[in-house]
């Protein structure tokens, strides 16, 4: 009997080795992924936060985290030692154990508490929720608007005048001298959601309704981030591209793009075709006949990095494939194939890239 003892105690210690290196193997390749993401920031992390709102959120997933993880553990270490101290012993002759029926101790316990830790929980995430939603507005801030576009984001800026798309550039904003970026959220068609993670949570856009976000990044770069509300086929590719400027380089950019669009007089060819095609009809380049408002504004477009909201990247050949067919990158964008001749496409993408 001893010996049958024996041999279950090595199956029970062997599984529950197993378990822990599973768990183990986990946190290792979380903690690999975290540490992955942190030199480049090509993988938004919400571990890494580079503003206000994502730190404040962050902090609070900490706290969460450490009382859930405390709930687990215990219930963990008490299901353990229920599921070995009770197991089934030959001692036991087949008799049911003794059965207990309420006990009024135990039942206030288990409902007090449990109703303790989620009081906890709630107020602290109010209090997050207040200090970002009704954070004060400082003089210096920066307003933007952004509508959400099927499958793009339109940018605003309504103190200079300019209007561009898909990558945002905001100032960077020093603690000392608080230059944070105040967002209108509107939609043009559909439920968006706008989402930096390292700079601030969640907001959805949502028709006819105004919402409102903000951002106060610390350290220049380029942070990445997604469309996370279900829009539409090409939601997936509806990125979001926010530059933190020094502040040089955001008045260098703000001058650039309050200039009209470069007239190069050697492109005529492709601004005759964009002029007498339907291409005018959804969108617009400043100081000329086009000013449609559908799709994004051209005026700047070799400004941009990319295109087709982070599809792809902004060259030749893109250009020229996305003129061609625009599902062929962006599958179901509601930019139409034009049916174009191919020197009428050639001429385009060289009036297009003058546009500097
Ligand atoms: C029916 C409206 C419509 C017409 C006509 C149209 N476009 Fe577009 N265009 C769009 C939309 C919408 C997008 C954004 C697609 C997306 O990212 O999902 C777009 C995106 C683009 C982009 C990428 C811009 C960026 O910054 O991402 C370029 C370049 C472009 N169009 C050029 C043209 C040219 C050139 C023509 C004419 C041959 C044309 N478009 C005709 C609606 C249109
Ligand atoms: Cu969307």
């Amino acid at each position: 009997m001893v010996e049958k003892h024996k041999t279950e105690w090595r199956v029970i210690v062997g599984r529950a080795t197993g378990i822990l290196v599973l768990l183990g193997g986990i946190l290792l390749a979380a903690g690999l992924c975290d540490a992955a993401a942190r030199p480049d920031n090509s993988v938004p992390s919400i571990f890494d936060p580079r503003s206000t709102p994502a730190e404040s959120i962050y902090h609070l997933s900490h706290f969460v985290l450490a009382i859930t993880g405390l709930i687990f553990l215990v219930v963990f270490t008490l299901l353990t030692y229920a599921v070995i101290k009770f197991r089934r012993s030959p001692a036991d002759n087949k008799r049911e154990p003794a059965q207990v029926y309420g006990s009024t101790q135990i039942e206030l316990a288990w409902t007090i508490i449990p109703i303790l830790i989620v009081v906890v929980l709630f107020l602290a995430t109010a209090r997050v929720i207040h200090a970002i939603q009704d954070a004060p507005k400082p003089a210096t801030a920066l307003e933007v608007t952004a509508i959400g576009h099927q499958f793009w984001w339109e940018f605003r800026y309504p103190a200079f005048g300019i209007v561009t798309a898909n990558e945002l550039h905001v100032p960077v904003s020093n603690p000392a001298h608080p230059t944070p970026t105040f967002l209108k959220l509107l939609s043009a068609d559909t439920d968006h959601s706008f989402w930096v993670p390292q700079l601030a949570g969640k907001t959805d856009l949502i028709p006819n309704r105004v919402n409102d976000t903000w951002i106060d990044p610390h350290q220049t770069g380029m942070y990445l981030g997604q469309c996370a509300q279900y829009c539409g086929t090409q939601h997936a590719k509806m990125l979001l591209r926010v530059s933190v400027d020094s502040p040089e380089d955001f008045d260098a950019w703000v001058r650039a793009q309050s200039q009209p669009a470069n007239q190069d007089p050697k492109e005529t060819a492709g601004k005759r075709v964009f002029e007498t095609t339907a291409c005018i009809n959804c969108h617009a380049i400043s100081g000329t006949a086009a000013t449609g408002r559908f799709g994004p504004d051209l005026t700047h477009l070799m400004s941009r990095q990319t295109i087709a909201s982070g599809a792809a990247e902004n060259t030749t050949e893109n250009l020229l494939a996305w003129i061609q067919n625009p599902d062929a990158i962006k599958p179901g964008s509601l930019m139409p194939a034009m049916k174009l001749s191919d020197p009428d496409v050639d001429a385009l993408v060289r009036y297009l890239e003058t546009l500097r």
